[in-house]
């Protein structure tokens, strides 16, 4: 398409994007889509408020049919984030601590590799609304002999643990800045849009962020449902900060490989084991890998898409000052009152 034609696209064809997407949905979904108060989306032409958050008409799908099918094990462990808050990191990381005695972190002398150096890490640890439920699939999970279980999900705290049997099993949250989350999704979400559509600006990307509008937010309420869970059950619901990880990441394993049960012993310390899964797992190596450069593992999405920079701050780069001040305001007014706080308060001299 000439980018002339870009340039005029309208927002009656996002809509029709949007319908194509929708075509196969169950008719139970789409029943209760007609239920839904929708807003126009960065990507796709909607987003559906379900539940109290904003998702597209899949994954209202795919949460409707997990919410129905998904029982839950004690054992089970589920490491949960709003989108781009370093999911695939935590999913890396829990994945190299939970397997290291199958899988030791450094190739063993048989010439055996660690799966992370093969595959990416959606591939390792699926996705309960995108992989085990997406596209009206019912998994059975029951057959998966292995414990613990261990699933990931965007999912807000409140529609992921509806069940009674959910309150054992242990969730790990990871959350990043609201700034560089922003950033991040903002990036990616251009490199996924669809074809001939217009790059979303920062402006107007930057507006639905701060109404809330973006994929399961606000983003406000989706770290309070975790946040506040694990003040009240810190046994079971352990929240960490990504720019925290990226400022030390050996006591932060150490706190996570003991939440999900399998805590370093002095011997593995010594031998250095928490720095060699650091290692294995950091922006840099991933990002070299072949897999995580030419592969897809989630949706249609390529993978090289899920390594930009991975740095703590970049936001500085394009955020302006009034920016900075309204979602400052925002986490402020959202955030305080909770206790949650972030580091980049001190950045802007507060
Ligand atoms: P998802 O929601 O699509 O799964 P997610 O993995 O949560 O994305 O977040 C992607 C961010 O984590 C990217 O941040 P950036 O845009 O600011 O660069 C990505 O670069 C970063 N990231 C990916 N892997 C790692 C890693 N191993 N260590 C640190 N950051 C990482």
């Amino acid at each position: 398409m000439p980018s002339s034609t870009i340039t005029t696209i309208t927002h009656f064809t996002r809509t029709q994007i949007a319908d194509e997407e929708e075509k196969h949905l169950s008719s139970e979904c789409k029943d209760v889509l007609l239920s839904l108060p929708k807003e126009r989306g960065w990507r796709t032409a909607f987003l559906y408020k379900f539940q109290g958050y904003w998702c597209q008409a899949k994954e209202i799908q795919a949460i409707m049919a997990f919410q129905k099918h998904f029982k839950a094990k004690d054992t089970d462990i589920i490491l949960a984030s709003i989108p781009k808050s370093g999911t695939t990191w935590m999913k890396a990381l829990s994945f190299a601590i939970i397997n290291r005695k199958n899988f030791p972190i450094i190739s063993d002398h048989h010439g055996h590799h660690h799966p992370l150096l093969t595959s990416n890490p959606h591939d390792l640890v699926p996705f309960l609304e995108y992989k085990l439920y997406a596209n009206n699939q019912i998994p059975e999970l029951s057959q998966i002999a292995d414990e613990p279980r261990v699933f990931a999900t965007h999912i807000p705290f409140a529609s992921l643990n509806l069940l009674p049997s959910m309150n054992n099993i242990k969730i790990v949250y990871i959350c990043r800045n609201p700034f560089d989350t922003f950033i991040s999704s903002w990036h990616f979400l251009n490199k996924l849009r669809s074809q001939g559509l217009p790059e979303i600006s920062l402006e107007e990307a930057f507006k639905m962020y701060c109404d809330g509008v973006i994929g399961f937010g606000p983003f406000w309420e989706h770290m309070l449902g975790y946040w506040n869970e694990s003040l009240k059950r810190p046994n079971n619901v352990l929240f960490l900060k990504y720019d925290d990880m990226k400022q030390d990441i050996v006591s932060n394993l150490k706190k996570l490989a003991s939440f999900l049960g399998f805590p370093f012993s002095p011997e593995e310390e010594k031998q250095g084991v928490i720095q060699d899964i650091a290692k294995l797992c950091s922006f840099e190596e991933m990002k070299k890998l072949d897999v995580n450069k030419n592969g897809k593992s989630i949706k249609d999405i390529e993978n090289k898409y899920l390594f930009r920079k991975g740095e703590v701050g970049d936001w500085v780069n394009y955020l302006s000052p009034s920016m900075v001040k309204q979602l400052s305001l925002i986490m402020e007014e959202k955030l305080d009152a909770s206790g949650l706080s972030f580091k980049v308060a001190s950045q802007l001299g507060k």
